[in-house]
C-alpha cells in the first residue's frame, strides 16, 4: 500500500477490502451499495435479482388473463390489486439491481432476448378461475417459503425489498386459500375445478425451488456469501410440510401417492420430481414460454414512446435541479 498523503489517503488494497467484506459477511452484517464487494458477488446478485424481478413481471400474465373474466366485482378488485402488487415487486427488485450497477432497460432486453431466466412456474396456462386461487395458495406459498429467508440476505437493498414483498405475498396466499375454500364449499363442479387445478400446479410448484442441491451450481457460493440462506431442497421440504396440512383443511388431494408423514423426522416424504420437465421449461419449451415473452416484447415495444418521454422528462428535471 502506498503512503497516505494529507489531501488524498491511499486507497486500501484489494486484500484489505476483501478482508473487510469477509468480516462483514461473517458477522452477519449487510453489504450496502457503496461497499466494496467481489465481482462474483455483484454479478451473482444481479443474476438472481434480475431473474426474480423478471419472474414478478412475467408472473402478472397468468393471473392477468382472468382480470376480464373474474366471476364478481369483488374477485376482480382483489385480483387487480394482486397483479398490481406483483408489478410493484418487480419495480423494487429492478431498483435493487440498479444499486449494483445494472441498467433496467438492459435487463428487460436480456429477458426478451432470453438471455436471462424467469421462474419456470409462469410458463403454465391458467385454464379456469380455480387456477387463480391455486396460484395464490401454492405459488405465492412457495414464494413465501423461498423469500422469507431472503429478508436476511447479506445484500441490504435486496433484503429490505424482500420484507415488503413477503408481507404482500402473505396476503396473496391467504386470498388464494380463501378463494379455493369458497369454491370447495360450492357445487360439485367447482370442487372438481379446484382439484383439477391442484393436480396441474402441484409438481410445477415444487420445481420452483430449483434443481436438487447436488445439481445446483450456484447454491454453495450463494450460501457462503449469505445471499441464499438455505439450499433448494430444504426450502422445498418446508413448503411440502407447510402445505400438506392446508390441503387437508381445504379437502383436496395432492397428486402424489408417495406423500406420507415420516414419523422419525416429522416431515413429509414425497415422490420423485420429473426434473426433465423443469429443464425443458427453463430451456424455453414449456407450454407458454413463447406467449409470455411475446407479450412482454409487445409491451416494451408498444410503450417505448412512454419510456422515452419519461426518460427525457426525468433528465430535464435533474438538469433543472442541478442548475
Ligand atoms: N425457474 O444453481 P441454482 C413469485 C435456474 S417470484 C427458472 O439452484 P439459484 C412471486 C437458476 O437461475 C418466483 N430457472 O440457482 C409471484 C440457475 O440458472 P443460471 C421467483 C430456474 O439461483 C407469485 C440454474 O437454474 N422467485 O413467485 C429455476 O441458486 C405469484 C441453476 O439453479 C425468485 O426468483 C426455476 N424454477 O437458485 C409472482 C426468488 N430454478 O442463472 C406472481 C429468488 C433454478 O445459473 C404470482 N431466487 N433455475 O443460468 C432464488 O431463490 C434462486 O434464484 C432460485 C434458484 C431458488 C430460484
Amino acid at each position: 500500500m502506498s503512503a497516505p498523503t494529507l489531501d488524498r489517503p491511499a486507497a486500501p488494497d484489494e486484500r484489505a477490502l476483501q478482508e473487510h467484506f469477509d468480516a462483514t459477511i461473517a458477522a452477519d452484517k449487510r453489504i450496502e451499495p457503496r461497499d466494496w464487494m467481489p465481482e462474483g458477488y455483484r454479478t451473482g446478485l444481479i443474476r438472481q435479482i434480475a431473474q426474480h424481478a423478471h419472474s414478478e413481471i412475467i408472473g402478472m400474465q397468468p393471473e392477468g388473463d382472468w382480470l376480464l373474466a373474474a366471476p364478481s366485482l369483488r374477485r376482480k378488485a382483489i385480483l387487480l390489486a394482486k397483479v398490481q402488487d406483483e408489478a410493484g415487486h418487480g419495480m423494487y427488485l429492478y431498483s435493487a439491481a440498479e444499486t449494483l450497477g445494472a441498467d433496467r432497460a438492459d435487463l428487460t432486453d436480456k429477458l426478451i432476448e432470453r438471455k436471462q431466466k424467469y421462474s419456470s412456474i409462469f410458463n403454465y396456462p391458467t385454464l379456469t378461475f380455480a387456477d387463480v386461487g391455486v396460484i395464490g395458495w401454492l405459488v405465492d406459498g412457495a414464494a413465501i417459503c423461498n423469500q422469507v429467508p431472503l429478508c436476511r440476505s447479506s445484500y441490504g437493498p435486496y433484503a429490505r425489498a424482500m420484507i415488503r414483498v413477503c408481507k404482500e405475498e402473505s396476503f396473496h396466499q391467504r386470498q388464494g386459500f380463501e378463494l379455493l375454500m369458497t369454491m370447495m364449499r360450492g357445487t360439485e363442479a367447482q370442487r372438481a375445478m379446484v382439484q383439477d387445478a391442484v393436480d396441474r400446479w402441484w409438481w410445477p410448484s415444487l420445481m420452483m425451488f430449483g434443481p436438487p442441491d447436488v445439481d445446483s451450481p450456484n447454491s454453495a457460493q450463494s450460501m457462503a456469501w449469505g445471499v441464499k440462506r438455505h439450499g433448494n431442497d430444504e426450502l422445498r421440504q418446508r413448503f411440502v410440510d407447510m402445505t400438506v396440512p392446508q390441503a387437508a383443511v381445504l379437502g383436496v388431494t395432492l397428486p402424489d401417492p408417495e406423500l406420507a408423514l415420516d414419523p422419525a423426522t416429522g416431515r413429509y416424504r414425497f415422490g420423485p420430481i420429473d426434473w426433465s420437465e423443469l429443464k425443458a421449461v427453463i430451456a424455453g419449451n414449456g407450454p407458454c414460454n413463447d406467449e409470455r415473452i411475446a407479450r412482454r416484447r409487445a409491451a416494451r415495444d408498444g410503450n417505448a414512446w412512454v419510456t422515452e418521454a419519461a426518460t427525457v422528462y426525468a433528465a430535464k428535471r435533474t438538469q433543472e435541479h442541478a442548475s
